[in-house]
């Protein structure tokens, strides 16, 4: 049906016909969509019934990377890509007389993540299935996926996602699959022959339904699955026979209280809440997950489970899902009938977990009394794994009370996930060099001592699939055209670019691509915000979740100096620039949403000044997500990347953005630090404090904001324009990010910064009028960006953690 545009034509017209009983005339994008979306499907389906199989009989050991967040974007041109059919059905569609970037813009966004790490777990499965790697994502199927964002007034107003409106074309139910969850009750224990039994009772059952979507592979026939988990009541005979009206009313309590389980993603990333709701989802994606794929381990291996950990590895992705380790023991002991040694041997060799952040208030805790109440059996095996590691430490550390106490699983009430996860692991990884160094020397130093041999990196990839062939095809062609087509396979073949870089014409070819794609975002931005830019400007982008120490502040401190300065002398030599924006806050963040009112309120006095002959312009974009990202990356010449160094864990736009041309104005956090090595000094924008700098302030003091603001004229004319004067009159709106500066004392470093930030963008403002130069180095940046692919990340979870191996399918 796809092999050519004629037969696809045909199949497309018939399929249409049959699906909606419409004529191709009257039919709508929506239902073209859809009609596309179900041809794919059934065109994989056979490769997908033939990996399932393949993987039911081959004895190849595979990974279920369990996260709780998938942050999937569209599906239909990936799909279209992997397939090898985009071209076909782009010019297929045009010659029936349809607009494929219309029936492409149809697709909801899968946005079931908050932002790097569920972006990330997507990467991570295009690149399991591109290298025929038997591994598949574990998820939610949450009803509402992170909240669409309004900006109304310069504020940010929060909207429900609700993306499964139209059907969701790529999943299946497979309700034959279910399983239970329970919750609740209470766990009794009996004594068999000096054995202990655990029954648990008067729990309360949860149906867990798994759909799945299928992750298909790049020019292979490899198709893996995501499992996405829905709850939905257990209706049996009991709770369905409504004997009275009471008894109804219970069970539509009872059912909205489980379905509320999978309803929708918290959209939280910064600050953890303690919610029950959260605890209650992270169990049920563990225990439905887990009991499915010993389910089938069990259909497919005769023998017992003790060899599990050299068929399967279970991930933990940040410590959301870290109740595996104890669920697997329950699993083991109470179903299985292990001894606590046997099952714990099995398990520790079977989890392993990935740290993304050692952001403190990200570190989640669980208050002892909401998991006895909610999982009273997994407690007590909590409770015993901490009393069993604390015995250990003891011999190891004799005496040594405070080291114990701040290694130990439960503390003050609380269970500590980082720490139950660590225990329960065979493998420990950061995202990033500089990040696991972090975890090594400091955040987890003394758990380093205790097990050296669990720790290691592992730097985040982006798929270069998505990011740079499907989302700026030009320049996909262009490369191809210069080096061949091998990179796509192997994307550090990339670095063959570094012969064109100083060649004239692949400059100017460059310069073309480029040009044309912000021709595109411009269009876009018009569209959206009614703003005209000039597509000559330099498009200098930060788009990423908003956070204190991500430091957008920054940024906009630059601009409102910048802006005094063009008013203090209009003819100011500066190259036009276009500060672009797009950043959710979470609903709760009372500072963070400051910033975004801040960004629209120097926007709209910026760009209706014309006193400043349309120097610079400001633009925030609203409801940023993956399917703007891939119009916005692929259009920018400036890659912000400013986080307070050793705050951000890894980054991954850093890495889009390269791949795509465009240079780093960044600090010397998380993967920048990688992305400079690879492309030297000169075609990369560094300043700023080190991290080793910023983290001895933090433990030996010596900074001072008040200081800078008394001393630096430029800072404390930005500071004092948030009280008065900049927007016309005084204003009381944003005093709280002024006393957060000043009185907390920059937590993250803006004022001390500013300068050598300042500095960095008056070189970027040089650079930028050597055009040649500037295009060498972009082409720099792209030929090592290849090193960033998450093929290569994944090769090496497979190799270093996971030992999977590819299997052919045919
Ligand atoms: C925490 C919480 C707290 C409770 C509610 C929901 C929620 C969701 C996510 C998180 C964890 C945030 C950690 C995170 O996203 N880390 C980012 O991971 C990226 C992929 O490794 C990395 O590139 C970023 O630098 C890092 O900030």
């Amino acid at each position: 049906m796809f092999t050519n545009k004629e037969s696809f034509k045909k199949a497309f017209v018939e399929t249409l016909e049959k699906k909606f009983s419409n004529r191709l005339e009257d039919t709508s994008p929506i239902n073209c969509y859809k009609t596309l979306g179900s041809m794919i499907c059934t065109h994989v389906s056979n490769n997908w019934i033939k990996t399932r199989k393949k993987y039911q009989q081959d004895e190849e050991k595979q990974v279920y990377y369990f996260s709780m967040e998938f942050l999937m974007g569209r599906l239909l041109e990936t799909n279209l890509l992997n397939i090898g059919t985009l071209e076909i059905v782009q010019e297929g569609l045009q010659e029936l007389g349809l607009d494929y970037e219309q029936i492409v813009d149809q697709e909801h966004d899968a946005g079931l993540g908050n932002g790097g790490l569920g972006r990330l777990a997507a990467c991570f499965l295009d690149s399991l299935a591109s290298q025929q790697f038997p591994g598949h994502g574990c998820g939610i199927r949450y009803k509402y996926g992170l909240f669409e964002q309004k900006i109304i007034e310069g504020n940010q107003v929060e909207l429900p996602d609700y993306w499964l409106k139209e059907d969701y074309v790529w999943e299946v139910r497979r309700s034959n699959e279910a399983v239970q969850v329970r919750f609740g009750g209470h766990v009794d224990i009996h004594e068999n022959d000096g054995k202990l039994t655990f029954h648990h009772k008067n729990y309360e059952p949860v149906l867990a339904i798994p759909y799945d979507v299928p992750i298909v592979g790049f020019n292979n026939q490899t198709v893996n699955s995501l499992r996405l988990w829905s709850a939905e009541p257990v209706v049996n005979d009991s709770n369905i026979q409504f004997a009275n009206l009471n008894n109804y009313y219970k069970f539509l309590d009872y059912k909205r209280s489980i379905e509320s389980i999978s309803e929708f993603l918290y959209p939280d990333d910064s600050h953890i809440e303690g919610k029950k709701l959260r605890l209650k989802q992270q169990y049920f994606l563990v225990s439905a997950g887990i009991q499915s794929i010993i389910k089938r381990y069990k259909e497919k291996y005769s023998t017992s489970l003790n060899r599990l950990h050299e068929k399967i590895s279970l991930h933990i992705n940040d410590t959301h899902p870290a109740l595996i380790v104890p669920e697997l023991m329950r699993i083991l002991m109470d179903d299985e009938g292990f001894s606590w040694e046997e099952a714990w041997e099995v398990t520790t060799k079977t989890a392993a977990y990935t740290n993304h952040t050692t952001l403190s208030e990200a570190l989640e805790k669980w208050p002892i009394e909401m998991i006895q109440e909610l999982m009273p059996r997994i407690f007590m095996i909590i409770d015993e794994i901490n009393e069993r590691f604390c015995r250990e430490l003891w011999e190891k550390y004799p005496g040594e009370f405070s080291r114990i106490e701040e290694l130990a699983v439960i503390a003050h009430g609380q269970v500590r996930m980082a720490h139950l996860a660590i225990v329960g692991s065979f493998s420990v990884n950061g995202v990033a060099q500089l990040h696991t160094d972090i975890l090594k020397s400091r955040e987890m130093k003394h758990f380093y001592d205790v097990f050296p041999e669990k720790f290691n990196n592992k730097t985040n990839g982006i798929t270069h699939r998505r990011w740079l062939l499907k989302a700026n095809p030009n320049l996909a062609d262009r490369i191809t055209d210069a080096i061949g087509n091998r990179w796509i396979d192997e994307p550090s073949i990339l670095t063959r670019l570094t012969e064109f870089a100083s060649d004239r014409e692949f400059q100017q070819q460059l310069k073309h691509i480029k040009y044309e794609n912000k021709r595109n975002l411009a269009n876009v931005i018009y569209k959206k915000t009614g703003v005209k830019i000039d597509e000559h400007s330099i498009f200098d982008v930060q788009v990423k979740r908003l956070h204190a120490y991500k430091r957008q502040l920054l940024n906009v401190f630059h601009i409102m100096h910048l802006y005094n300065r063009l008013r203090e002398n209009p003819h100011l030599d500066i190259v036009p620039r276009t500060f672009i924006f797009g950043a959710k806050a979470a609903p709760s963040y009372y500072f963070a949403k400051k910033i975004i009112k801040l960004i629209n309120t120097v926007a709209n006095v910026v760009n209706n000044d014309p006193t400043i002959n349309n120097k610079i312009k400001v633009i925030f974009l609203e409801n940023y997500n993956v399917s703007l990202a891939e119009k916005i990356i692929p259009a920018a010449d400036v890659s912000e990347q400013i986080s307070t160094a050793s705050k951000e864990a890894s980054g991954t736009g850093n890495m889009k953005f390269m791949m795509n041309g465009a240079l780093t104005l960044g600090t010397l956090d998380g993967a920048n630090v990688e992305i400079h090595e690879h492309v030297g000094d000169d075609n990369i924008f560094i300043f700023g404090l080190s991290s080793e700098e910023v983290l001895n302030l933090y433990s030996y003091g010596g900074y001072s904001a008040r200081q800078m603001y008394n001393c630096n004229e430029r800072i404390k004319t930005v500071l004092d324009q948030l009280l008065e004067g900049f927007f016309g009159h005084t204003d009381v709106e944003f005093k709280d990010i002024y006393y957060q500066i000043l009185q907390n004392n920059d937590e993250y470093f803006v004022l001390k910064d500013f300068d050598s930030y300042t500095k960095a963008q008056e070189h970027v403002d040089l650079a930028y009028r050597n055009e040649n130069s500037w295009y060498e180095k972009a082409i720099i940046n792209i030929a090592h960006s290849g090193n960033f692919s998450s093929d290569r990340t994944i090769r090496e979870y497979a190799e270093d953690i996971w030992g999977i191996h590819p299997v052919k399918i045919d």
